[in-house]
């Protein structure tokens, strides 16, 4: 018979969920048989270990040197790891021995990491995604995942294209994440591309909570980041968006806000992106978008082509169709487009208030140099407006060099003033 002491001691070992194991990847080659991940040497591959850490429960640790890993293995549309995406469907950290150091590549055959199954944290630490290419398959070419809690750390995710996705739901190059969370600290996402939705860096659609800090967002085609969310915060800090393009969605080059609200944009820096319209910023159906402390400068711009993403027509800075957006003790400098070189404001009769910042050296080439108020309200105080130039193309008045405002949203907008 056994003792009390023995019984509650069995009754420990089966309650207790099993003790998560550390799977030291120490082979680099795509072998999905190699799975042991013991001690011994040469039985642990990525995919291997991918595959170890989904079967058995708790949250386990894969360990990567300072190596490349190619996945080699092709056959997209598969979720158990056996091909293609690396599949995770169990909580799982993936520890890398630096961002430039271990590399997991894609090499084009499929995106890189899927989370096919919901409510899956992941935590990713030191490694760099590249390489991955989702195709007509959800999107996000470097990592996809739904009802994910996803934290990523000193990671950077470059050269991942996402192909054929439909607008509706966004693309993201290199991350498309939908529900859940993300928050992202130290991490770059450069140099990839999204065919079709947007994000062509990242796509980050219903998050309950959604935090960039530190990071760089560069060289995206298809835009930097698309934020879409009524379900929770979004605080993007310390960041630099830096030559990102919209060339497929033709809007927010840097930044598309569509459909968000409680957006908190800290510290960011937003320099030459290029787009139809927002080459820096647009925002759409959005609501409590603070900007503070933020730098949007050098953005759009025209090349006497109209209406391509090369040749900003509205908006060089930022782009609001609809909204309520706050911008303080920041600088919207050096922006240009065809109307409202800095800021223009449109159609949804959108609200900005602008505090204690500065509209300088901002162009157009019809009207607004500085701001073009289409319609819409804007409530300005203590701001410098200085060195904003609207000029004269063929078969346009150039007016308007700082400001031009044509209606305010509670007037009719047919009438003429
Ligand atoms: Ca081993
Ligand atoms: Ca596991
Ligand atoms: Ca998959
Ligand atoms: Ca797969």
């Amino acid at each position: 018979m056994r003792s009390a002491l023995g019984m509650m001691m069995l009754l420990w070992c089966v309650i207790s969920p099993l003790s998560a194991a550390t799977l030291i990847v120490d082979r680099v080659d795509d072998d999905p048989a190699a799975t042991a991940c013991t001690a011994a040497p040469d039985d642990c591959s990525l995919r291997g270990a991918t595959i170890a850490a989904n079967a058995a429960a708790g949250t386990d640790t894969i360990v990567l040197s300072a190596a490349t890993y190619d996945l080699t293995v092709a056959g997209e549309l598969e979720d158990l790891s056996a091909t293609g995406d690396l599949d995770i469907t169990d909580d799982l950290i993936i520890q890398g021995a630096g961002s430039d150091l271990s590399i997991i590549d894609g090499g084009d055959l499929d995106r890189v990491l899927h989370v096919p199954a919901f409510y899956i944290t992941l935590d990713i630490t030191d490694l760099t995604i590249r390489n991955g290419r989702a195709e007509s398959n959800g999107g996000g070419g470097g990592l996809r995942g739904d009802h994910l809690t996803l934290t990523m750390t000193n990671v950077v995710v470059k050269e991942n294209e996402a192909h054929n996705e439909a607008f509706s739901t966004g693309s993201g190059g290199g991350l498309n994440i939908r529900h859940g969370s993300a928050a992202l600290t130290n991490c770059t996402f450069c140099d990839n591309f999204s065919e079709e939705a947007g994000g062509g860096g990242i796509s980050a659609l219903y998050l309950t909570s959604f935090t960039v800090d530190q990071s760089t967002v560069c060289r995206n085609d298809g835009g930097g980041i698309y934020y879409q969310s009524t379900n929770g915060p979004a605080n993007i800090t310390d960041t630099i968006f830096d030559g990102n393009i919209a060339t497929t969605t033709y809007d927010g080059g840097g930044l598309l806000l569509s459909g968000a609200t409680e957006v908190t944009i800290t510290r960011c820096d937003f320099i030459h992106n290029r787009a139809m319209w927002g080459a820096g910023i647009s925002v759409r159906n959005s609501n409590s978008v603070d900007i503070i402390d933020s730098t949007i400068d050098a953005n759009g711009g025209t090349d006497g082509e109209p209406n391509t993403p090369f040749s900003t027509h509205r908006g060089g800075g930022i782009y609001v169709y609809s909204g309520a957006l706050t911008i303080t003790a920041s600088t919207i400098s050096a922006n240009g487009a065809y109307s409202g070189g800095g800021i223009y404001l449109t159609e949804g009769s959108p609200s900005i208030t602008v505090l204690n910042s500065t509209i300088s050296g901002n162009s157009a080439d019809t009207s607004g140099g500085g701001v073009f108020v289409e319609v819409g309200d804007v409530t300005i105080n203590n701001t410098t407006v200085t060195g904003n130039r609207a000029t004269a193309i063929e078969g346009y008045n150039g007016d308007g060099g700082g400001w031009r405002h044509d209606h305010d949203s509670q007037r009719d907008p047919r009438r003429e003033h």
